[in-house]
């Protein structure tokens, strides 16, 4: 490309320093970022991305408890509620409109727990994502050494696990216990065999490998964890951080039948393609 410096498109650098030499006024067109993204305060390094789904009277102790837990680091969350007839984003956003690191994405339909964290992580330019329940059940101050473990090692994906030394599923039903133990069984057609806990919805990702993996998400159903870790073309870079797993305290769970057979749809779909792909 001819650079003169005498046309101002969304150039190079060399072109805004020859304009301004030439004593052009750029009204802001020059190439580089605008002054509001570096008087913001630190770069963001972590985004929490949380599905809602009529969990009003979770939003503020989960803000707090968050608040609390990621002291130390530049974060944001990203709420993303399927138009919850409780008034969920309503809560959110009177947090949003005085504290710019809370958003809440909304959507106008019940479209699913996966693509509602598909959409929340593709909203967010941090280099690190961590995707958590509403609900409070997953313990968020692991999450710092989540991060500490995917930057350490150079990893694609931590998982908060249950099924480790020092986690646990708390006082989780036996009927809902049996169903996570079976859906792992299950994974295991698909997913790296090392992992304890792939029905687990507390993870922590590295944009870059979520960005390559994105495109061949199936977005079906609740376990993102599972399509993201049977996606990649690639072998996943994983560890696993023990946490326990805390009781629901508000609000209702909102898994059913027809979400469970969504889960071996997305196998189903799964097994064809990496097995029998051409
Ligand atoms: N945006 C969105 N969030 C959902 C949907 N279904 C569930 N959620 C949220 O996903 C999280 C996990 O759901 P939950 O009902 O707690 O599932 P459980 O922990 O397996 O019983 C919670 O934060 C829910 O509010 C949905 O269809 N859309
Ligand atoms: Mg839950």
């Amino acid at each position: 490309m001819q650079s003169t410096g005498e046309k101002i498109n969304i150039g190079t650098t060399l072109e805004i320093a020859a304009s301004r030499k030439a004593g052009k006024k750029t009204f802001g067109l020059h190439a580089e970022p605008p002054a509001v993204s570096r008087v913001l305060g630190m770069p963001i390094t972590l985004a929490v991305v949380i599905p809602t789904y009529n969990e009003r009277e979770n939003i503020f102790p989960l803000l707090n408890a968050l608040e609390k837990a990621l002291a130390g680091i530049a974060w944001e969350v990203i709420f993303v509620d399927d138009n919850s007839p409780d008034g969920t984003a309503e809560r959110i956003r009177r947090v949003s409109v005085g504290d710019r690191r809370v958003r809440v994405l909304e959507r106008i339909a019940r479209l699913g727990l996966s693509s509602a964290c598909i959409a929340g992580m593709l909203a967010t330019p941090a280099p690190y994502i961590a995707v958590m329940d509403g609900d409070l059940q997953h313990d968020e101050t692991v999450l710092p050494a989540m991060l500490d473990r995917i930057k350490s090692d150079r990893l694609d994906i931590v998982i908060g696990s249950r099924n480790m030394q020092d986690g646990s599923m708390g006082e989780f039903a036996r009927r809902r216990v049996w169903m996570s133990k079976l859906g792992t069984k299950l994974s295991r057609l698909i997913c790296p065999r090392e992992v304890s806990d792939t029905m687990s919805g507390f993870f922590l990702v590295d944009r870059a490998f979520f960005r390559r993996v994105a495109p061949r998400l199936s977005g079906i159903g609740f376990k993102l964890l599972v399509d993201l870790l049977a996606s990649s073309p690639k072998s996943v870079r994983v560890a696993e951080v023990p946490y326990h797993f805390r009781n629901r305290q508000r609000g209702e769970s909102k898994l059913n039948v027809r979400i469970s057979l969504g889960y071996l749809y997305l196998l189903l779909r799964k097994v064809v393609r990496t097995r029998f792909a051409t």
